[in-house]
Parts: C-alpha cells; sequence; structure tokens
C-alpha cells in the first residue's frame, strides 16, 4: 500500500498502483525432444508471479508465461478426467493449459470523496493449479489393429521381415510394439497391437493418433465373429475419417485355408492375403508404400 508525500503535497492521496497478472502456462510440441524423460515425473512447473504495484500508480509487472516442451505425439490429460485436455499431434502445436492469476489492486481504486486515504489494497488472486498426466506415444506410419489371432503379427512378420510373436493361441501379442521397414529408402513405421477388445480399445486408440494408414486385420475363416468387436472398429475408422489424408483398409487373412470367405462388405478397400502362400501380398504392399 503506498500513498504519495510529494513536497507541495504532503498528503498526497493513495497511489499504490495494481500487481501484475501471473503468468500463463502453455505446452508446445518440440522436435528438440523425443520423449518426456526431461520432464520430471511429479514435477510442480509454475509460471512467474506477477511483480507488486508500485507508488506513484505503478502497474506491478506482469509475470513471463511458462511454456513447457514435449515431443510431438503428447497427450495432456487432467487427472481422473477421461478426454484429454489437448493432444500435440505436430511440432510447434501449442496450447495454453492454466491462465496466470490477476494481479491485487492497489489501495488507488479505493479512494472515494469521503474515504481520501484508503488504506485498503486486495491480494491478487491465484492462477489455476491443475495437476496433468503426459503420456507420449511414439510416431506409428501404419497401425494394424483386429481381433485375436486374426494374424495382425504374421501382417508385420511377411511385408516387414521382422519377427514379432506370432502362435496359434490368441493374445500372443501382449503389448503394442513398434516395428521398423524402410522401403525404397522410406521409414516406415508398424504398430502392432494385442487383441482388439473393449477394455484396451482406449489404451489402443491412443497410439494410433498419429498414424497415416489404419489396416484393420480379420481371419477370413472367422467373419461372423467381428459382431462382437463391431462397435470398436467404428470407433476407430470414425477417428481416423477425421484426416481426409488417412487412409483405411481391411485386410483378409488365411485365404489359403479351405474355409476361407472373401465375401466381405464395406466401402473401403479390401485385401484378401495369405502370409502362407503370400497370395495378395503384392497389392497389399503397393497400397501402403506405393508403386515401385
Ligand atoms: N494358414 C494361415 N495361417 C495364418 C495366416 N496368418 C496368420 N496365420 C496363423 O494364425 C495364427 C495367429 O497369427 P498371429 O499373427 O499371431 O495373429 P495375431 O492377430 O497377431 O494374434 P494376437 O496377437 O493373439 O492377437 C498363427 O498360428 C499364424 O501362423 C495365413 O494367412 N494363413
Ligand atoms: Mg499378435
Amino acid at each position: 500500500m503506498s500513498f504519495s508525500h510529494l513536497p507541495k503535497q504532503p498528503r498526497g492521496g493513495p497511489d499504490g498502483g495494481d500487481g501484475g497478472r501471473g503468468g500463463d502456462v502453455y505446452f508446445q510440441a518440440s522436435e528438440e525432444y523425443q520423449s518426456l524423460g526431461h520432464l520430471q515425473k511429479d514435477a510442480f512447473l509454475k509460471a512467474e508471479d506477477g511483480a507488486p504495484g508500485g507508488k506513484n500508480k505503478r502497474h506491478g509487472k506482469n509475470g513471463k508465461e511458462l511454456t513447457i516442451y514435449v515431443p510431438a505425439g503428447t497427450s495432456i490429460c487432467e487427472k481422473d478426467k477421461k478426454e484429454p485436455l489437448a493432444d500435440l499431434i505436430s511440432d510447434g502445436e501449442k496450447i495454453k493449459v492454466t491462465e496466470g492469476g490477476a494481479g491485487g489492486k492497489g489501495n488507488i481504486n479505493f479512494a472515494t470523496s469521503t474515504n481520501q486515504a484508503p488504506r485498503i489494497a486486495t491480494k491478487g488472486k491465484g492462477g489455476t493449479v491443475k495437476t496433468l498426466e503426459l503420456t507420449f506415444s511414439p510416431k506409428a506410419d501404419i497401425a494394424v489393429i483386429g481381433p485375436a489371432n486374426s494374424g495382425k503379427s504374421s501382417l508385420i512378420a511377411c511385408v516387414t521381415g521382422n519377427s514379432p510373436i506370432i502362435a496359434s493361441y490368441p493374445f500372443s501379442t501382449k503389448k503394442p510394439s513398434l516395428w521398423t521397414y524402410i522401403h525404397n529408402f522410406s521409414r516406415y513405421v508398424f504398430l502392432d497391437t494385442p487383441p482388439l477388445i473393449p477394455e484396451a480399445a482406449a489404451d489402443i486408440k491412443i497410439l494410433l493418433r498419429r498414424a497415416q494408414i489404419l489396416l484393420i486385420v480379420l481371419d477370413s475363416t472367422q467373419l461372423s465373429e467381428i459382431d462382437k468387436i463391431e462397435l470398436i472398429i467404428k470407433e476407430f475408422v470414425d477417428y481416423f475419417e477425421i484426416y481426409p489424408k488417412r487412409k483405411i483398409a481391411y485386410v483378409l487373412t488365411k485365404i489359403d485355408k479351405p474355409k476361407a470367405n472373401k465375401k466381405f462388405v464395406t466401402s473401403y478397400s479390401i485385401f484378401p492375403v495369405s502370409f502362407k502362400s503370400e497370395e495378395g501380398i503384392e497389392q497389399l504392399k503397393e497400397f501402403l508404400f506405393g508403386k515401385d
């Protein structure tokens, strides 16, 4: 609180200026980061406080903003909330997550005709404090999803020459994994996923936020089984379709088997394939990587 005391005006009125605003807090995706390792777990990060107001009606300086840099692919979620506050997908994207608090009012604001020497000044309002959880998903170009045992890992093995676990029992893939393939000097990252079941759908969805191609792999001898996961597939497809450049295709596997059924109706491309006889693999590769 401040009063002016000028030589000619020893009892000058109140002159305490307002405090500055606290800084805002931003998150920005930066290509300099490939993981969240630089952000200490449970860290408390805070933008600068606003400076107090001063004599001569001087307004306090506003606090500097704080920008927290994260890799592209970081999803920011408020604790205990389901939907992310933001998904920073591309480098350079920036969002504000909290507002700095308002500065306090200096006593200059409280002078009235009856109270010329107010001894009131208000405290600044605290800015918002949020508890945020960050999840980073590395970039996968081609996401492979589908029910248990449909041949997702076999597809990745056949197309990329990598060796994910392949087995005749369901849930042989327990965790999502990334597999790299170089084709014509371009690098493609494939995402292999565990079987698509309702309980795992949200975790899988978060991983394919940045994928450009979605491959839905179905066992052509078990097409009647897909009713169970049809709704989840639709959810994924709807999500993918928001981005016009992304591609979606169905892969019908095991067409070498006698019970194979290639009759499947969809508006997307369909690739009937066999990872045993390699039938249909060339067409699938062309869809994924373009013509040689
Ligand atoms: N005959 C034949 N068998 C196939 C084909 N594709 C996959 N299989 C077999 O089907 C079984 C399941 O294959 P995976 O690639 O492990 O299937 P997945 O979808 O990754 O299975 P989960 O990880 O458990 O969801 C394995 O025994 C494969 O050898 C195919 O085109 N033809
Ligand atoms: Mg698998």
